[in-house]
């Protein structure tokens, strides 16, 4: 999927800004016709990109799940002879269905992932359109993040797992239309994907072109151009600079790769660019090699939350989060727990990250799986790779966090056969790059998912949920862990480990939720980590305090970040920087 561009050829326009919203608990909406537009007196102003929790708090909508219409209008400009215009929505949680000038235009498809709308027949080029998103943040009963509600909790008898909202993570669900939507105009007879296929000597291109078509491929950067030409609808261009610069988070050295099409009469018809990198990430043994050399993981699971945005994209906390990043060592993240803003990657290509690239699929119960849960889960992940699969700084795809959570024995029974139909689906999608997924201690460290997996990623918190700051006895445990999950000889992460801390809270013994033991919990787990020789690296949880839905367990927030949830540092945080920076 071609990101909205601004070249000779396309152009992209953000509706950024305030647009309105009314809430429809009875579903109710379109029977009153809202479909077609807002009336101003029934409607409340609210910032987009943004969640509408925190921005509408005192409205009473805090906690509010289910639909919501949101409505803005913008014009259209004329169109180019042989432009289409499409809308481009970045993501809307968790489903969107779109009406233009009110008639259907078309719905999202996996929650948290880019998708289209066409104007083509719903709107003239040269006028007004108005534009109406029915958003839902109530998950799917089938999706790869099941549905929860209030009654699943009683009839599960899960009462004391009951959260408000109802969800099953933790984090909150926030709802809204959380990364921009672009108006895009570009040539119908245009690029509409491309593939890269990138190691440390070449870039390869390949995309399909239409009769009489030519493409001219070029990588620019460090004062040298490279060309090369092909044709027809399987075309593919090989580039290999030279002398080679290479891309990693020490060096994100990135070239400029332009693809120019051209009719058979050299007219430009269309044009795409974008950043890339050489380099290569493999797993080899119990290692993982990163441009050939063995390379430690250090880094964090993190979250897209901040105070007021929610989950709405927030550029500024983007741009400080990645200076905290390097300012602690990370070379690494998870895109806990579902795909990220394509903005964050930029970044991440940018500035020198490594990232496992994850599915919005959590705590799956094979209680409750079925073949529509699996269709759903393979469809998400077809979508997370035609997203981001030409992305340097993307290392791994990680399908799944933390299944089979509840110890259901339907995990052991049931999910050999889903893990195989899932990874081979994504193998199939993109052979270049390692399969993960996140296991949790209750699925065993002998989880089913493991056998398909490349890279074996570990979500561990003895000495906090259990071990209560005994640091002894949880390092015991861990290497124990390690020592079993070490026998299916690949790599192992840990991809979760940490303790919550109340900034501020000290002790001068290890005592739960104080700044001194979320610091000494995660240098001994670091210790433990670069001891054990299958163990590849290591991401706290979590990179800064998050809000979750309401729970007894939870202080607001998830306090387990090394910085607040305004991105102070916490002792751990000076830690951590200690341990991962040379100049400490
Ligand atoms: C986990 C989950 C993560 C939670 C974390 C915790 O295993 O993957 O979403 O926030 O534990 O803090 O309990």
């Amino acid at each position: 999927m071609i990101r909205p561009l601004d070249n000779a050829c396309r152009s992209s326009r953000d509706l950024s800004g305030v647009w309105h919203i009314a809430f429809d608990p009875d579903e109710n909406g379109e029977a009153q016709g809202w479909h077609q537009g807002l009336a101003r007196e029934s409607a409340l102003p609210i910032a987009i990109p943004g969640s509408w929790n925190e921005q509408l708090a005192e409205a009473g909508y805090m906690n509010y799940v289910g639909s919501a219409w949101l409505e803005v209008r913008f014009w259209l400009p004329p169109l180019a002879p042989g432009d289409e215009a499409v809308l481009r929505f970045g993501s809307v949680d968790y489903h969107a269905d779109v009406w233009i000038n009110g008639q259907p235009a078309g719905r999202s498809g996996a929650a948290m992932l880019p998708f289209e709308v066409p104007l083509d027949g719903l709107a003239d080029p040269g006028s007004e359109v108005t534009l109406v998103v029915r958003v839902s943040n109530l998950l799917p009963v089938d999706g790869p993040t099941q549905r929860v509600t209030q009654s699943d909790y009683i009839t599960e008898g899960r009462y004391r797992d009951e959260y408000l909202p109802a969800v099953r993570f933790d984090f909150f669900p926030y709802g809204g239309i959380n990364r921009p939507v672009h108006l895009v105009t570009r040539p119908r007879a245009g690029l509409r994907d491309y593939r890269l296929t990138i190691d440390t000597e070449t870039i390869k291109v390949h995309c399909a072109l239409h009769e009489g078509q030519r493409l001219v491929a070029s990588l620019s950067g460090f004062g040298g151009t490279w060309r090369g030409e092909a044709e027809g609808p399987d075309a593919a261009v090989r580039l290999a600079p030279d002398p080679a610069r290479l891309w990693s988070p020490e060096e994100p050295n990135l070239y400029t790769l332009q693809l120019d099409v051209h009719a058979a009469d050299a007219t430009l018809i269309d044009r795409v660019t974008q950043r890339v990198g050489l380099r290569s990430f493999a797993v080899d043994g119990t290692q993982v090699l990163l441009n050939g050399a063995p390379y430690t993981l250090q880094g964090f699971g993190k979250h897209e939350d901040s105070p007021i945005h929610g989950r709405g994209l927030n550029p500024p906390q983007m741009i400080k989060d990645f200076r905290l990043l390097k300012w602690c060592g990370a070379n690494s993240v998870r895109t806990s727990h579902y795909p990220y803003a394509e903005e964050f990657l930029d970044l991440a290509d940018e500035l020198g990250l490594l990232v496992i690239d994850e599915v919005f699929s959590i705590n799956l119960d094979f209680r409750k799986v079925n073949a529509a849960t699996l269709a759903a889960h393979k469809q998400a992940v077809a979508e997370l790779i035609a997203r981001d699969v030409n992305r340097t700084c993307v290392i791994a795809w990680s399908l799944s966090n933390e299944p089979g959570y509840l110890a259901e024995s339907d995990y052991r029974t049931h999910s050999p056969a889903y893990w195989r139909e899932l990874f081979g689906h994504a193998r199939s999608l993109d052979p270049s790059r390692p399969l993960t997924h996140a296991n949790v201690g209750y699925a065993g460290n002998d989880d089913p998912a493991f056998a398909e997996a490349d890279l074996l990623m570990i979500n561990r918190y003895h000495g906090w949920y259990s071990e209560p700051a005994q640091l002894d006895r949880a390092v015991a445990r861990l290497n124990a862990d390690f020592d079993a999950i070490a026998a299916h000889g690949k790599p192992i992460l840990v991809a979760e480990f940490g303790a919550d801390a109340l900034a501020g809270q000290h002790a001068s013994y290890d005592q739960l939720f104080t700044e001194e033991y979320q610091a000494r919990f995660i240098r001994a787990y670091w210790q433990a980590i670069t001891a054990h020789p299958a163990v590849v690296g290591g991401h706290i949880w979590a990179f800064a305090d998050f809000r979750t839905a309401q729970h007894g367990r939870r202080v607001v927030h998830n306090l387990k970040g090394v910085f607040t949830r305004t991105r102070e540092p916490k002792m751990a945080a000076w830690a951590v920087r200690e341990l991962w920076c040379d100049e400490g």
